[in-house]
């Protein structure tokens, strides 16, 4: 009996070993997440073969621009569609609204060889604590007038309404994953939703973030966070835990008993690692959870309560140099590769562990000219430097210049150099964008060292967002984190 489990055993795991012998099936199943909150945009065709090039299979967008969603059509590549939160009011109040978004944003992509979309993701993250209870009211309405203009346009069978939720949505206590279940404030909400989501055969999608946790707890050990080893187990009923990870999900896993949908499917929304603006977000670092967790995904082994296949979107394809750092400085360097599609560290997407294999980079990404705004040498007054400093990387992306992070080390007149760069950068080199009171001034010397990058913009058809308008958001939060910077000068 033993020796016929050993074998058994031994013939699936030749089995697994053959269904991933040349990567590219395991590759397939893998999705990317793409935001698009940077200054210049890669252009969707070059992402298209990128994702190709890798053998990604999926890409999950946080809205359903139709220049990006129409690059998809015919490529292989499944779409997950996004709607952000500000659209939610209006898709719950307005049955018509909700046919017009399917009408206009799927039904014009899905003609024979044309978009591959199988989920429309509902709002992001809607909620977060920090949201107060804007959407508490207004995602389930949105979902199903989606739903159901998505089944009156024929579209039902094939594509589902989904939204993807923070961890935080729910809580373990101190008993372990067996204690898990939705956070008070939303219970009755979620109870509602998951059901819901069960009746219409559609799915749970939540975002897990083991960087997070150890961004938010000093004493978390840090083994933990990753699928290596070495962190001590944690017991849970007939189960023990060595990874964040898996312990995170089964939470979600004994919530979803409790609603009384058991057999839910998951999709793991988002799950990543940065790579700059924090002393844990660097490239040693993430390369080691990307290895591990794509290792680990290649084995189907799954969780302890979840086992099998798992369907996950990694965060994130591409840096993006406008997103909000309330969170963190490293909001905006979730990248794989960078924010021109050059990979960063080795990854191995088939998923066999080959721990030194690079990504294959963009191809056609085409630069600006090489140009750079660096700080004038004949200034000697320098005492107007900090307000422009300050005016310069408040409208622009300086979070490589923390404490910890790559470009850390400069000198502090590179330091003043990079602030001016990223402004002149981030505004597409325009001439005007590199005055600051004649304290800047262009030059075609590039200043990069080895670890931190001066950037050049990239050109695009494309840039979707309006600096000023996004970034005064995210004011206060530049404002404290240029607090540290200024103690320089
Ligand atoms: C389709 O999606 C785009 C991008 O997300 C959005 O701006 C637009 O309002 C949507 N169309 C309709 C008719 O709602
Ligand atoms: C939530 O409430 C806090 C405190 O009242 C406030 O500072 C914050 O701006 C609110 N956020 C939103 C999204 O309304
Ligand atoms: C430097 O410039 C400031 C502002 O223009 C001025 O108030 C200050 O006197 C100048 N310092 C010197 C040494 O010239
Ligand atoms: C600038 O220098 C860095 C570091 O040496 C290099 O990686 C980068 O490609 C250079 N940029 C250009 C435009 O040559
Ligand atoms: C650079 O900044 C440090 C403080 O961080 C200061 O001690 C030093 O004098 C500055 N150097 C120059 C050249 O201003
Ligand atoms: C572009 C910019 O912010 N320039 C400022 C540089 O600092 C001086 C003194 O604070 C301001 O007058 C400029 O507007």
């Amino acid at each position: 009996m033993a020796r016929a489990m050993v074998l058994l055993w031994a013939c699936c795991m030749l089995f697994l070993a053959t269904a991933n012998a040349d990567g590219s099936n395991f590759a397939k199943g893998i999705g990317v997440n793409w935001g698009s909150q940077v200054s210049q945009n890669l252009p969707p065709s070059v992402v298209v073969q990128l994702l190709k090039d890798n053998g990604i299979g999926k890409v999950k967008l946080f809205d359903s621009d139709d220049w990006t969603v129409k690059a998809f059509a015919g490529s292989g590549i499944e779409v997950m569609l996004g709607i952000p939160n500000n659209e939610l009011k209006r898709l719950s109040d307005s049955y018509d609204d909700a046919q017009d978004w399917v009408k206009e944003n799927v039904t014009a992509h899905t003609r024979d060889g044309g978009v591959d979309i199988k989920y429309v993701a509902v709002g992001n993250e809607p909620f977060l604590t920090s949201y107060n209870g804007t959407n508490t009211h207004t995602l389930l309405p949105a979902m199903k007038n989606i739903q159901k203009a998505l089944d009156e346009a024929g579209h039902g069978d094939k594509i589902k309404v989904t939204t993807p939720q923070n961890a935080d949505v729910y809580d373990s206590g101190k008993g372990g994953p067996s204690e898990g279940n939705f956070r008070k404030d939303v219970r009755n909400i979620m109870i509602d939703l998951v059901r819901w989501l069960d009746s219409v055969n559609s799915a749970f999608l939540v975002n897990i973030y083991p960087f997070l946790s150890l961004y938010e707890n000093a004493g978390f050990p840090i083994d933990f966070a990753f699928f290596d080893g070495g962190a001590k187990p944690v017991k849970d009923k007939d189960h023990s835990y060595d990874n964040m990870f898996d312990a995170n999900l089964d939470t979600l896993v004994w919530s979803l008993k409790k609603a009384g949908v058991p057999d839910l499917k998951i999709i793991v929304g988002e799950a990543g690692w940065p790579t700059d603006g924090n002393i844990n977000a660097n490239n040693k670092l993430a390369r080691r959870f990307y290895n591990g967790f794509l290792k680990k995904l290649a084995t189907d082994k799954g969780t302890p309560l979840r086992p099998g296949h798992m369907e996950v979107y990694l965060f994130s394809l591409l840096d993006e140099n406008m997103k909000s750092i309330a969170p963190g400085a490293f909001e905006r360097h979730w990248g794989i590769f960078r924010y021109d599609g050059k990979p960063k560290f080795p990854v191995d997407f088939s998923g066999k562990g080959d721990d030194d294999k690079f990504p294959v980079a963009a191809k056609g990404v085409k630069y600006v000219t090489s140009f750079y705004c660096v700080f004038n040498k004949d200034v000697k007054n320098m005492s107007l430097v900090p307000p422009n400093m300050s005016y310069a990387c408040a409208l622009s992306d300086c979070t490589a210049l923390g404490d910890g992070s790559s470009c850390s080390k400069l000198d502090n007149i590179t330091t003043i150099s990079y602030a001016f760069n990223m402004y002149f950068q981030m505004n597409g080199q325009d001439v005007e964008a590199c005055v600051f009171n004649g304290l800047a001034t262009i030059t075609s010397t590039n200043l990069s060292t080895d670890s931190c990058l001066f950037p050049l913009a990239l050109q695009s058809a494309g840039t979707r967002l309006n600096i000023l308008s996004s970034i005064t958001a995210t004011t206060t939060s530049v404002a404290a984190f240029l607090f540290t910077l200024f103690a320089l000068f």
